[in-house]
């Protein structure tokens, strides 16, 4: 099999980090050894049954077929070919005759729906003349795109070229239809900007990165109607902030940080800093992005309300993709301090414990009424959430020259090429219910080189002990430890973090969280639910600040968690009556004591419905003037 990468920055001038193949990770844990086994026997089977059951894939064959009566969608095509994304990695993973043979199947059925001249795109097969037209609202741009990234892991998977030929035949047919010399125009929503430069790195076809290069350069001379929402408000070097559909944005900024990684074009890594910089002020605690439902935007700095959070499911999945792309560049551990928190909450909260009901958007707060759907009549979230678990194990480590890069944290075994030798890797841990990790190092044989240990920014304190010493250097929080020597085969390193259930507060501007705190425990968010806290409605919890959180281990629940309990109060919102408003003085102020127990964000609504939320309220500290 060949080295099925996610993002192939091997060769790319400006990467600092080399991809290791999701192949060549094992993940033995509960955790994400548990999801992605749930991935492979059910999601991918229960998606594929969806895509049939829905004439998304039947469409394909029909047009082959010459057969009229098909299903007019604009995205529908992308969710079959991120399906074939997310089977394609899974079956890297691990074999599986079933996952191979549905593969085959509609990889078949895709091809055979190309046109000779290489167009593809279900909607307009039998309408030559509206093709390439409306590029504002049509999707065939994007669903090129995702036929890009979904032939270049079948390959990669299965060293089988069928899909990656029809690909090449749709690029290069898109390479003579736009262009300098040719079309202008620029993509409504953003994607095959970065699946260009995967298939450059693919094919090593210049005309495909150029392209890439030229959409994105389209954009804000008002090609698309200046539209802010599909981020044509601006030439995209001119962006000062995060602004529009976030999927349409994120993946834009995916696209041009591939650029830069080919390209280090400077004018574009200054302007994805700034943007980045700028969502910081518009993430929620969970890693979720695009706060706004109108347009599925980004809001302003702080715009972010809890109950109407957008935040939806693919939002998320762009913004591990981009901050994966920007630690490429990078090497700098706060953009994995992003796709840590995002892949353990905001995401994963867009999938159910038993791999077959979804979230599309992923509010912070809810009445009960908010609950997993099997699939969407717009299907875009559930193959995308199942491509990045897919891939999950290839976001697990780089190398550099220098030595390997340790991004994330979970039982396994790897096998990394470095330097043209292979060195094992093991990791122990309870990851990321514990914060020790017991990292066994096997090269080949003796080797000088350098592993680069992440330390998440969420701990504050760390000890290291390599083969039994304490390693005495200052360690800082969201920062990669180098540790250079001699490894020989067996060496040991201990990482132990501390990981304890600890109170956050918001930047005092997010109004929706004024005197509110959440709990975060190592990487996780959690939430209160009805079911844990029948006694009392969450929403009217008060915790005192200098509470003491307990933790606890519960194998049996929500598939093994970390419950964080507390004592607590609760304000009675009954007093209001049919209130809505009440002079300060009639405020009941008597405040009655409760114990609570608080789960993981990821895990809500996988139970019955209730009331959920993360942000909680709290006592105002006293020693205010
Ligand atoms: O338009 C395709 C997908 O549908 C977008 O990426 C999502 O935000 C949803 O609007
Ligand atoms: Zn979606």
């Amino acid at each position: 099999m060949s080295k099925c990468v996610v993002v192939d920055t091997t060769k790319s001038p400006w990467a600092r980090l080399r991809p290791v193949p999701v192949n060549a990770v094992k993940l033995r844990d509960s955790f994400w050894g548990n999801r992605i086994e749930v991935l492979r026997k059910v999601t991918i089977p229960t998606q594929y049954e969806e895509l049939e059951g829905t004439g998304r894939i039947e469409n394909f064959r029909k047009v082959a077929r010459g057969d009229k009566d098909i299903i007019w969608r604009i995205a529908d095509d992308s969710d079959v070919y991120k399906w074939v994304e997310a089977a394609a990695f899974t079956l890297a993973y691990e074999y599986d005759s079933n996952i191979e043979r549905m593969l085959e199947e509609v990889v078949d059925a895709i091809s055979s729906a190309q046109d000779e001249d290489g167009y593809l795109f279900t909607y307009y097969a039998y309408d030559k003349r509206s093709r390439w037209k409306d590029l504002i609202r049509m999707h065939e741009l994007y669903c090129a795109g995702h036929l890009f990234q979904a032939a270049i892991a079948y390959y990669r998977a299965t060293g089988r070229d069928k899909l990656l030929n029809t690909a090449i035949r749709l690029a290069d047919h898109i390479a003579d239809v736009f262009g300098p010399d040719g079309q202008s125009g620029a993509p409504g929503h953003p994607e095959i900007e970065m699946a260009l430069v995967e298939m450059y790195r693919q094919t090593g076809r210049e005309k495909y990165l150029e392209l890439a290069r030229f959409f994105l350069d389209q954009r804000g001379k008002g090609l698309l109607g200046g539209d802010i929402v599909l981020i044509d408000h601006k030439p995209f070097r001119e962006l000062d902030s995060m602004v529009g559909h976030a999927v349409r944005a994120i993946y834009l900024c995916c696209g041009a940080t591939d650029i830069y990684l080919e390209t280090g074009d400077e004018s574009l890594y200054n302007t994805l800093e700034r943007l980045w910089r700028s969502m910081m002020k518009r993430m929620y605690i969970t890693g979720g992005v695009g706060s706004r439902y109108h347009g599925e935007a980004f809001g302003e700095d702080y715009e972010l309300p809890n109950v109407r959070a957008y935040a939806e499911t693919c939002a998320a999945v762009a913004n591990v993709m981009w901050n994966w792309r920007m630690l490429m560049v990078t090497a700098e551990a706060r953009f994995t301090d992003v796709i840590e928190t995002v892949i353990y909450n905001g995401a994963l909260s867009g999938i159910s414990l038993d791999g077959r009901h979804y979230f599309y958007v992923n509010p912070l707060a809810d009445r009960g009424r908010h609950s997993r759907q099997e699939w969407f009549r717009c299907a875009c979230c559930p193959p995308n959430i199942a491509r990045l678990l897919a891939s999950l194990p290839g976001y697990f480590y780089s190398t550099s020259s220098k030595g390997i890069w340790i991004h994330l944290y979970a039982s396994s075994t790897s096998t990394i090429e470095l330097n043209g030798r292979i060195v094992e890797l093991t990791q122990e841990t309870k990851y990321p219910w514990e914060g020790r990790v017991k990292l066994k190092v096997n090269p080949e044989k003796t080797d000088t080189f350098s592993l680069f240990i992440r330390i998440p920014e969420w701990c504050e304190e760390v000890k290291i002990i390599v083969e039994k010493k304490e390693f005495k250097r200052k360690v800082l929080p969201g920062s990669y430890l180098k540790i250079e020597r001699d490894w020989h085969y067996g060496d040991t390193i201990e990482v132990l973090m501390s990981m304890k259930p600890t109170l956050i507060v918001s930047h005092p501007h997010v109004l929706g969280n004024t005197d509110r705190v959440a709990i975060k425990r190592g990487p996780i968010v959690y939430c209160l639910e009805h079911i844990d806290n029948p006694d009392f409605d969450v929403w009217d919890i008060v915790i005192p600040p200098d509470i003491q959180l307990k933790e606890e281990f519960r194998s049996e629940l929500l598939n093994g968690i970390v419950v964080v309990r507390g004592r607590a109060f609760v304000i009675d919102s009954k007093r209001w009556e049919n209130r809505l408003y009440l002079p300060l003085k009639n405020m009941p102020l008597e405040l009655r004591k409760v114990e609570f127990r608080a789960i993981p964000y990821y895990a809500w609504a996988n139970r019955e419905p209730g009331p959920m939320i993360v942000w909680l309220r709290s006592i105002v500290p006293k020693n205010n003037p």
